[in-house]
């Protein structure tokens, strides 16, 4: 039964206007890509559970419930309300564009701030089945090693990737939560 779940997690997806996010969102809660995306006015949220299996070996469904908060400066003044409750985040920049890239430590910064301590983090390099990638694959893993946090690869346009991302975090946050009631 897909309405039953061993877990429930908030996450939410950040990163710069259109890097990709709600492309991810969408490619792996519905399993397509489209072009015509409009751009997220304040928020939305898609769920979907994924089975994981932890540390110990035991088969879990995670519920995940995905919040998608619109990058855009202009919607700064809303955003930490969508943060609160997270349990994990997915911080996610495009390849082709250096911006993203650099701007990665002001969307921690905002985050930590708004609730107040550290989730567990995956970054996302997306966009790599673009020709005119300028982020290597060596800065974006030397900016997750520093932050400890995974890094990641995704097209949300091939789907290469995407499933990684949200198993990646759903496992940790598993894993996370079965250490803390030990
Ligand atoms: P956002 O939610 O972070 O603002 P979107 O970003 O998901 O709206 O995506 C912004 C643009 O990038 C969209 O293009 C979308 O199709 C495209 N895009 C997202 N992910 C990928 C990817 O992995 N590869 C490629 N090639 N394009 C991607 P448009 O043209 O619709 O604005
Ligand atoms: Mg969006």
């Amino acid at each position: 039964m897909s309405s039953s779940y061993d877990f429930l997690f908030k996450i939410v997806v950040l990163g710069e206007g259109a890097v990709g996010k709600t492309a991810v969102v969408t490619r792996f809660s519905h399993g397509f890509f489209r072009t015509d995306y409009k751009t997220t006015i304040g928020s939305q949220f898609a769920v979907k559970n994924i089975d994981i299996t932890d540390n110990s070996g035991s088969r879990y469904t995670v519920k995940l419930q995905i919040w998608d908060v619109a990058g855009q400066s202009r919607f700064q003044i809303l955003r930490p309300m969508y943060y609160r409750g997270s349990s994990g985040g997915i911080l996610v920049y495009d390849v082709t564009r250096r911006r993203t890239f650099i701007v990665l430590e002001e969307w921690l910064r905002e985050l930590e701030k708004a609730i107040g301590k550290q989730i567990p983090l995956v970054l996302v390099a997306n966009k790599t089945d673009l020709p005119d990638r300028v982020i290597e694959p060596s800065e974006g893993r030397k900016f997750a090693d520093e932050h400890g946090m995974p890094y990641l690869e995704s097209s949300a346009k091939t789907g290469e990737g995407i499933v990684d991302i949200f198993e990646e975090l759903a496992k940790t946050l598993v894993d996370k939560r079965s250490q803390s009631e030990v």
